[in-house]
């Protein structure tokens, strides 16, 4: 069976593509939905199913939430996703989904899919790529709904990635999530006699309600390895959590580690991390420990299930605990001076009174 992986807009889209050509992830079902058809790339025409959801003349969603959900629901009608539908539900679950936060088609799109998949009783899992604190209002107001949303269709397991201020290449933090998916879907667990991680295993990691953090790291020597993984977790592209915020949760961790001494290394390269995480809080932990030379490379990686979700800007009221995504967020306000359009659906009749054609039309 198959995993899949679906993105949309323009960040998903562009995800999907880089994973798509991982060697680890090569057996997966790849859709991309988004509003504009430049996003289409003939390296990966092969492997991804492109779906545009260009609804008018006009191409893109201008960052408006309700205009990505709009085109999205018009092509559903249209039987544009019963495929993908089709292969969701014969996919090996969870299914993953890539979005941006803070664009519109994405984050409009997002809510419909995951609606969609939920009411199937397909498990889904979003990957949520949020803004920069210090990005402007438009984007934080598109992540602060997109949270409530979400929570509002039933999402309890989800991951979250912030962008780096004012970066515009994210080549380093789409390979990050790209490794995050080869992790959760075990693609990078080898079969071991000591320890290991099976799906059953991962499958109770990915059921842990609450904000999921996955990181994987390679080095030539342990010291090397032991700074690079405690540097991912705690200061990497996902945002890091206050012990305060874990309160009374309970988590569950997965620890994995290939290298020739894997038996006698694992305690160094996870030292750091270990000393960070309160055992009381810990469920379980699950170890895939793999003693392979691996022509002298070490590969650490760390899955934490079950943690409290990551600050967001604005939060009104006061934020104590991590229950659900949308919990202590209010929808946003948008300035008067954007005027809201709104998606209705035309029928045009053909000549002959008979055959007829829905058109999209976004007006205010
Ligand atoms: N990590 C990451 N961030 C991206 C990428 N492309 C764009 N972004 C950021 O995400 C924000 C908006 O998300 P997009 O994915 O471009 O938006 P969209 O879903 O296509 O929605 P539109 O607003 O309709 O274009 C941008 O302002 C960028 O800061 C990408 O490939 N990776
Ligand atoms: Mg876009």
């Amino acid at each position: 069976m198959k995993n899949m992986v679906v993105g949309l807009g323009n960040t998903g889209t562009n995800v999907v593509k880089m994973a798509a050509l991982s060697s680890k992830l090569d057996n997966i079902t790849y859709y991309a939905i988004d509003s504009v058809m430049t996003n289409m790339d003939l390296d990966s025409i092969n492997d991804v199913t492109f779906i545009p959801i260009i609804s008018d003349e006009k191409s893109g969603s201008g960052r408006d939430r309700e205009r990505g959900k709009a085109m999205y629901l018009f092509h559903e009608e249209n039987h544009a996703f019963d495929e993908m539908y089709k292969a969701a539900s014969e996919c090996k679950t969870p299914v993953i989904v890539i979005t941006s936060a803070a664009g519109g088609t994405g984050s409009g799109s997002t809510v419909p899919f995951c609606d969609a998949l939920i009411k199937k009783g397909i498990d889904v899992i979003p990957i949520i790529i949020c803004p920069n604190k210090k990005d402007p209002a438009a984007f934080h107001l598109n992540t602060n709904d997109l949270f409530v949303d979400l929570s509002e269709i039933g999402i309890k397991t989800y991951a979250i990635f912030e962008n780096r201020k004012g970066d515009a290449d994210y080549t380093p933090i789409n390979t990050e999530v790209v490794e995050m998916i080869e992790l959760l879907f075990g693609k990078r667990y080898d079969a071991t006699d000591l320890d290991s991680i099976d799906d059953s295993d991962l499958d109770k990691l990915l059921e842990m309600p609450g904000r999921i953090m996955a990181v994987q790291a390679e080095a030539s020597s342990l010291q090397i390895l032991q700074k690079e993984i405690t540097r991912k977790l705690f200061v990497g592209s996902q945002p890091m959590w206050k012990p305060e915020e874990v309160n009374d949760n309970t988590l569950v961790t997965a620890f994995g580690l290939k290298s020739m001494f894997a038996d006698v290394d694992f305690k160094n390269v996870f030292g750091e991390i270990d000393r960070r995480i309160d055992p009381e809080k810990v469920f379980d932990n699950y170890r895939n420990i793999v003693k392979d030379d691996n022509d002298g490379m070490m590969s650490a990686s760390v899955i934490i299930a079950g943690l409290p979700r990551s600050e967001i800007k604005e939060i009104n009221g006061d934020y104590k605990e991590t229950a659900g995504l949308g919990d202590g967020v209010k929808r946003g306000v948008r300035p008067t001076f954007m005027k809201q359009k709104r998606a209705s659906v035309e029928t045009v009749k053909g000549g002959d009174g008979t055959s007829a054609i829905k058109k999209f039309k976004w007006t205010k």
